[in-house]
């Protein structure tokens, strides 16, 4: 059963508190034999990548067949019916659309000591996105990691995904294809991952790896962070609605095992105001397990995270979203727009009863890329920022030198660095012989 709590329960923050700190995820050990993996990839290469896809993925590969060439992309291409190419594309031109608006400015400006300062953007050279094999293969995702880094514009963009049995996605292919990817390389893994950071004789090295993965995966981003960037690890999915009386509580209900049917340590939260609403959100969510095709997965999911949370009022919702800190928050009030406006901390909002979650994950045009496990309170959803970094330039005239140097000067003594403050003092001596 999932959790049910009421605001006017006499326990309600010890068990609202226990709800916010439910762990999902079992560590999995797997931090030794990723390190082992990643130290076999920088010793020996492809010979090592090669060696490993053959065991885990059950491929025997040879160096050359590391890579789709064109020609196999395009028979694979070939197979997708009209109507998922259609789909894609449109998915790919809103997506690729709203991230072109996130492109950041640079700035040049004179101060009024007359130096001039600013910044410029540019993006990493080389970017490297992994996609799962097997189930969690979303060909969805494949759009919202190389959009943004090819709006962003990345020169070289490459893909990792393992075809266990050499069983490829053609839809995977296609999306690599809509997003500008030059190479979408059949391995996964903790190799992938090595080979992508370290590079091998035949796959180059890039800057930024992003996408999600598993375990062993996640254990490698986390080991490879410092040779490379990399986006974020993220956890199971979760969603947050905030419903009102005035909803079709099945609406809501094919809403929290939307994100539900994900994975069973997945978390659904509905939060209302009324009762009895909660109530039939809980039961249509009980209906409908009764026939969904992924309820093996949603079913677990909710009986063993899920929760229905009765509040005093619309206030005290905003309050409770802003601790929980949701990865998808979607607001189905009267005045969602005004309950939006209040909330500080979500990955994505989704405002009003016409716009479910599911938009968000294939269509709208935001990233479904998102924190997750609290950690809206302090991050955001993969970006074109998430591809570019920020320089900063700085250029003085003798009269701004002039003017600040002197304070430069005497920090840099304080600090007894005596060179930092000679490389001051040599330049402003040499406008005091000249005047
Ligand atoms: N909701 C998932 C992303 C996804 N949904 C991919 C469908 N396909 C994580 O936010
Ligand atoms: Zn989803």
């Amino acid at each position: 059963m999932p959790v049910f709590l009421s605001h006017d329960d006499a326990d309600f923050d010890a068990q609202f508190e226990a709800l916010l700190h439910m762990k999902r995820e079992s560590d999995a050990d797997v931090d030794a034999v990723v390190a082992d993996i990643i130290a076999d990839v920088r010793n020996r290469g492809d010979a090592a990548v090669l060696e490993l896809t053959a065991k885990f993925d059950r491929m025997e590969l040879g160096a050359d067949q590391l890579a789709f060439t064109s020609e196999e992309m395009d028979a694979a291409i070939a197979q997708v019916p009209e109507a998922e190419r259609a789909a894609l594309e449109l998915a790919a031109s809103r997506i690729r659309a709203y991230h072109e608006r996130q492109l950041p400015q640079d700035a040049r400006w004179t101060d009024e000591a007359g130096a001039e300062l600013g910044w410029r953007w540019s993006a990493v050279d080389a970017a490297g996105l992994y996609v799962p094999g097997g189930l969690a293969s979303y060909p969805s995702s494949v759009l919202m990691n190389a959009i943004p880094a090819q709006v962003a514009g990345v020169r070289r963009l490459c893909i990792c995904a393992p075809t266990p049995d050499g069983l490829a996605n053609p839809l995977v292919l296609l999306a690599a294809r809509l997003s500008g990817v030059d190479t979408v390389y059949r391995i996964g893994g903790a190799q992938a991952v090595a080979a992508m950071a370290y590079g091998t004789q035949t796959i180059q090295r890039v800057d930024k790896i992003t996408g999600p993965g598993n375990a062993f995966v996640a254990a490698a981003k986390r080991r490879v962070f410092g040779q490379v960037g990399i986006d974020m690890i993220a956890g199971p999915s979760e969603i947050l609605v905030i419903a009102d009386a005035n909803n079709d509580p099945d609406w809501i209900a094919v809403d929290l095992l939307s994100q539900a049917e994900h994975d069973e340590s997945a978390q659904s939260i509905l939060i209302t105001d009324d009762a009895g609403f909660g109530q039939a959100v809980a039961a249509a969510v009980d209906a409908r397990l009764q026939t969904l095709e992924r309820a093996h997965i949603a079913g677990p999911s909710w009986r063993d995270f899920g929760a229905v949370v009765v509040v005093r009022d619309m206030a005290q919702a905003v309050e409770l979203s802003d601790r929980i800190a949701p990865e998808h928050l979607e607001i189905a009030c009267d005045d969602a727009e005004g309950i939006a406006a209040k909330v500080r901390h979500a990955g994505a909002i989704f405002i009003g009863a016409w716009t479910p979650e599911a938009i968000g994950d294939y269509i709208g045009g935001p990233n479904h890329v998102l924190p997750t496990a609290r950690s809206a309170r302090f991050s955001s959803g993969l970006s074109v920022l998430d591809f570019m970094k920020r320089t900063t330039l700085a250029r003085m005239t003798p009269e701004a030198l002039a003017a600040i140097g002197p304070a430069a000067e005497t920090l840099a003594i304080s600090e007894s660095l005596e060179a930092h403050g000679l490389s001051v003092r040599a330049r402003l001596d040499r406008l005091n012989t000249e005047a």
